[in-house]
């Protein structure tokens, strides 16, 4: 059989592109690390996070020289630490690696740092994790993007990423005694209240 040159050049293209384009797909559905919440991750009881020992004082956590780890509890709504008029800001050091373990106890939040790419849904049962590092003194602003109930519009939280010299986790210790179930009667709209 005779086959015309551009043919054969056409054929063995096509094919370096297919292989191309399943080849990354592969890579980005394996080699990149996005995964969804497996079935395997171990899930957590929503309405016994007074029972956890991650969550029922959710805090900021030095597990490392320049190592953290951040429990927060979203909930209707606000951040607990995150919402600074109801709880507590979370305050982390600069050059510091941050990990966050956020989880819900009523129904879906999102937790997300405006203006970066930290952005995870908070799932009432999981626990949403993420490693971020920060390298210099900033403010974040924390939003909720999944509509979670009256109040969705306010449920919001500030992140200060503060020079080290300024940062002691001793005196976040003592603020950690926020109290989000009596501070949750407060953040409700008065009934009739225009805008
Ligand atoms: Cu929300």
């Amino acid at each position: 059989m005779n086959i015309h040159t551009y043919e054969k050049v056409w054929l063995v293209a096509a094919m370096v592109l297919i292989v191309g384009f399943i080849g990354t797909i592969a890579y980005g559905s394996t080699g990149v690390g996005i995964a969804m919440i497996s079935d395997d991750e171990e899930t957590i009881d929503p309405n016994a996070l007074d029972d956890d020992e991650r969550f029922a004082d959710p805090r900021v956590e030095q597990v490392g020289e320049n190592e953290y780890e951040v429990y927060v509890v979203a909930y209707q709504f606000g951040f607990d630490p995150g919402s600074e008029q109801i709880t507590e800001p979370i305050v982390v050091p600069e050059n510091s690696e941050v990990t966050f373990y956020v989880t819900s106890e009523d129904v879906i939040h999102s937790f997300s740092l405006v203006g970066t790419n930290v952005n995870t849904m908070v799932v009432p049962g999981e626990v949403s994790t993420m490693r971020v590092e920060f390298d210099e003194p900033a403010e974040y602003g924390i939003l909720c993007n999944e509509y979670c109930g009256a109040g969705h519009h306010s449920m919001e939280g500030m992140l200060y990423v503060v020079p080290e010299d300024e940062f002691d986790i001793d005196e976040q210790d003592d603020e950690s005694e926020g109290d989000r179930d009596e501070a949750t009667q407060n953040t409700e709209e008065p009934a009739g209240e225009d805008e």
